[in-house]
């Protein structure tokens, strides 16, 4: 029979278990089951996953597993693996992990070894870093490079912002990266005025190179250097693409010799571990931008090899499953104790909601139940100051993932352990929360009075049973990071997989592009548009009016 995600024997067995399990507190399922720490958690090399804070049961989990075994997510991540075309509306394979395989692993595609391409890709970029860090490439006056700038949008800069952010640690102090990617002549304006163009190199990063965002840019750019090195040959030297597109990105000047290609079967939101990633591998090295491919790859391995029961992707799409969709949770929260992933959430809020915000079926079906919920998050302590009040004691159960690290690139362990003792402190308040009696104890020790005491009470009540799992990894470096976004990866497949939705395309971006593109011709000064609704009318002459003020 066809599979249909609320049609399962499991969807019925867990909507029934739900009311078993609705009723009962973490707090009492920690107090019956001493175990549970070690029962409800993995351990994958240098991370450890703690599931155990969750509302769930032994029971709970056995019937995730069921809903996987009934969506066939095995055979769903045989199908990725092989290089099956999972992307089927764009008639594509999806092959973000082949671009962290090692080199001996084959995967033909069309009688090529993909894997071969990959690692030649690899090659072409490690010596350039090289060149670049050295000093053999050089501007077009003979100056080292020190400026950065990669100009790309979405898939094409939040990746590799985010990792270049957290690992800035690794990168030499000559070198200042820069991530351009809105239209906003903020943007880059602000950008080009800190740089010296002599020392300035530009990456154009994207897939299509017919990006409006980032074409515009670049052409800012692309002036701003010509102008000012008083040469159409500097271009040269301070431009490379990375693309699919060869035409394109000769057309706008770049020479063939500076492009670095990758491959339609990778994702925008998955390419940071492509040629993407190139202002990744400048700014730590090569060396490094390999750990994080190995990091990456560990993840694939486990993730294509183990048991669910011990797969931590798998149980991660599973628990996302059993809230959205049974606790019938709309959001979920991304709370990084680390600085240095403070663009952790945004990351994943475009690899999850670009990827699972969808409401049709891979058959084209309007969907029967709640796919992706919203991603939000920011990095503790920062949020417990600011939107922890709601998570505690707000109307809406929010799951939260808590990801923290044992050691600080820094050092300063003290002050490291101050941090973490918030983490820890936070997922065990959320877990217990605080009741009437307890609240009661403490009110009556501090002196207060009946009445007072009646007033206060409800308002310094927790109810807790406010589920988290905790991610607790031994320190950042690039394996361990690569690590960790491999597995939410993975997580977003398996979210897709029970869901039976696309993961891979986007569609969903393209209506507002497309009335951009036919709205900008009518942004002239005095002209009075009267081609859409009364609102967007409006708005467009009322602009339009005040424009050349
Ligand atoms: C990601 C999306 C999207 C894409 C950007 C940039 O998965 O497809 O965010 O990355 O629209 O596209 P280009 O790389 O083609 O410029």
């Amino acid at each position: 029979m066809e599979y249909s995600f609320s049609k399962t024997m499991a969807y019925k067995d867990l909507s029934k278990h739900l009311l078993e399990i609705r009723g009962v507190h973490l707090k009492e399922m920690f107090e019956q089951d001493p175990h549970r720490f070690e029962k409800f958690s993995i351990r994958l090399g240098p991370i450890l996953f703690d599931y155990s804070k969750n509302r769930i049961t032994q029971r709970t989990m056995d019937l995730l597993i069921e809903l996987a075994n009934e969506a066939g997510v095995k055979k769903k991540i045989g199908a990725m693996f092989s290089g099956d075309i999972i992307n089927i509306t764009e008639n594509r394979r999806v092959l973000h992990w082949a671009l962290r395989a090692p080199r001996g692993v084959k995967l033909s595609i069309d009688g090529r070894n993909i894997i071969e391409d990959i690692h030649s890709v690899l090659h072409r970029i490690k010596v350039f870093v090289s060149d670049v860090r050295s000093g053999v490439w050089r501007g077009f006056t003979g100056k080292k490079i020190s400026n950065i700038v990669n100009i790309g949008i979405g898939g094409s800069d939040l990746g590799p912002r985010m990792i270049v952010k957290a690992l800035d640690f690794l990168i030499p102090e000559d070198i200042n990266l820069y991530f351009v990617s809105n239209i906003d002549p903020a943007h880059i304006k602000r950008t080009l005025n800190r740089l010296d163009p002599e020392q300035t190199l530009f990456i154009i990063s994207s897939k299509s190179f017919t990006t409006q965002e980032t074409m515009q840019n670049a052409k800012v750019a692309r002036e701003w250097i010509v102008e000012n090195l008083k040469n159409e040959l500097a271009v040269e030297r301070h431009f490379v693409a990375v693309s699919t597109n060869r035409d394109g990105v000769v057309r706008f000047g770049i020479d063939e010799k500076n492009m670095f290609e990758f491959w339609d079967f990778v994702g925008g939101r998955y390419s940071l571990w492509s040629a993407i990633g190139l202002s990744i591998a400048l700014g730590i090295g090569f060396e490094n931008f390999e750990e994080l491919l190995k990091g990456a790859n560990m993840v694939d391995e486990h993730f294509k090899n183990s048991d669910f029961k011990d797969n931590i992707p798998v149980i991660m799409g599973l628990l996302d499953v059993w809230y959205t969709n049974f606790f019938g949770c709309s959001t979920y929260a991304i709370l990084p104790y680390s600085q240095c992933l403070e663009d952790l959430p945004n990351h994943l809020q475009q690899l999850i909601m670009e990827s699972n915000g969808k409401r049709v079926t891979l058959d084209g079906r309007e969907v029967e139940y709640i796919t992706c919920p919203v991603i939000w998050g920011r990095v503790g302590t920062d949020g417990q100051h600011s939107f922890y009040q709601l998570l505690h004691q707000g109307t809406h159960l929010i799951p939260c993932d808590f990801i923290g690290f044992v050691r600080n690139p820094y050092g300063v362990q003290e002050q490291h352990n101050m941090f973490m003792a918030n983490f820890f402190a936070q997922t065990r308040a959320l877990m217990q929360g605080k009741d009437e009696v307890e609240v009661m104890g403490e009110l009556k020790t501090s002196g207060m009075s009946e009445d007072e005491i009646k007033k206060l009470l409800p308002h310094k009540i927790f109810p807790g049973n406010r589920p988290s799992s905790s991610i607790l990894i031994d320190e950042l470096t690039p394996y361990t990071l690569g690590a960790l976004i491999a597995l939410y990866e993975h997580r977003v497949y398996v979210q897709g997989c029970i869901w039976n939705i696309n993961c891979f395309d986007q569609w969903g971006v393209e209506l507002g592009k497309q009335l951009a593109k036919d709205i900008i011709d009518k942004l002239s000064p005095g002209y009075i548009c009267n081609t859409y609704d009364c609102s967007t009318n409006g708005l467009i002459t009322y602009y339009n009016t005040r424009s050349d003020k």
